[in-house]
């Protein structure tokens, strides 16, 4: 299903070429580079392993918290997936490891009304999901990047990794899961962006009249 993306062609220092056999994993209108742009608003918090928590509510029979041990105690998973961020650039071959969304799912007295889900992240930021997107077996609650635990400025100690839509629902400093009937749009669904983000149909903003500059994504910090 997944082959390693190999023999990408170097076209500048960030952005790569790729070759006609893995050209459908890149959707339309996207670059691709091996380098990792950090994108995010607001500072890079700080925490205390000891004080984070995770917070579950909404739809929920009972509110419940997790802590960074409880959710390592959980089984943990390895996916390698290709990521597509809405500023046009996609990274192919990406891999992470930690806990399921769909694990966590049974421990969480969801409501049956529950259909949507807010993920509320530091600082100040959230994106909606629909909760059947989440139960897809590759979204995972994410605390390690390529073998290695994640760096603060990639969301340590925890983030979402939901591969199949644009990489601003993939939360960064996840702090709270909220189970939702009716939708409600997140930060970047609130300004302009689309509700659902599909990157294949290139669902980047709610109407048409918006652009995407091409080199948007080359003036930020990478790794
Ligand atoms: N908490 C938080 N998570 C966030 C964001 C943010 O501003 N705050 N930005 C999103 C966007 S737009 C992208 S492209 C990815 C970037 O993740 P990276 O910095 O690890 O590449 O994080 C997403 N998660
Ligand atoms: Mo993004």
């Amino acid at each position: 299903m997944h082959n390693k993306a190999a023999r990408l062609k170097k076209v500048s220092p960030k952005v790569f070429t790729v070759p006609e056999e893995i050209a459908h994993r890149v959707p339309p209108g996207q670059t691709v580079t091996e380098r990792f742009p950090i994108l995010h608003e607001g500072e890079v918090p700080e925490y205390d392993l000891d004080t984070w928590t995770l917070r579950v509510f909404g739809e929920v029979d009972q509110e419940s918290v997790f802590t960074f041990q409880q959710l390592l105690e959980l089984p943990q998973h390895k996916i390698m997936r290709d990521i597509h961020c809405v500023t046009r650039w996609s990274k192919l071959d990406t891999e992470w490891e930690g806990v399921r969304f769909a694990d966590l799912l049974p421990l969480l007295g969801v409501k049956p009304e529950a259909k949507y889900v807010m993920i509320h992240a530091d600082q100040d930021y959230d994106t909606n999901v629909p909760l059947e997107d989440l139960l897809l077996e590759d979204v995972i609650l994410a605390h390690r990047f390529d073998g290695e635990p994640l760096t603060d400025k990639h969301g340590w100690p925890m983030r979402l990794i939901v591969p199949h839509l644009y990489f601003w629902k993939s939360a960064k400093w996840i702090r709270g899961i909220e189970f939702m009937k009716e939708d409600r749009p997140g930060f970047w669904e609130r300004n302009g962006f689309h509700n659902y983000a599909d990157p294949f149909q290139e669902q980047r903003f709610s109407s048409d009249d918006n652009n995407m500059p091409e080199d948007e994504w080359l003036k930020k910090e990478f790794d």
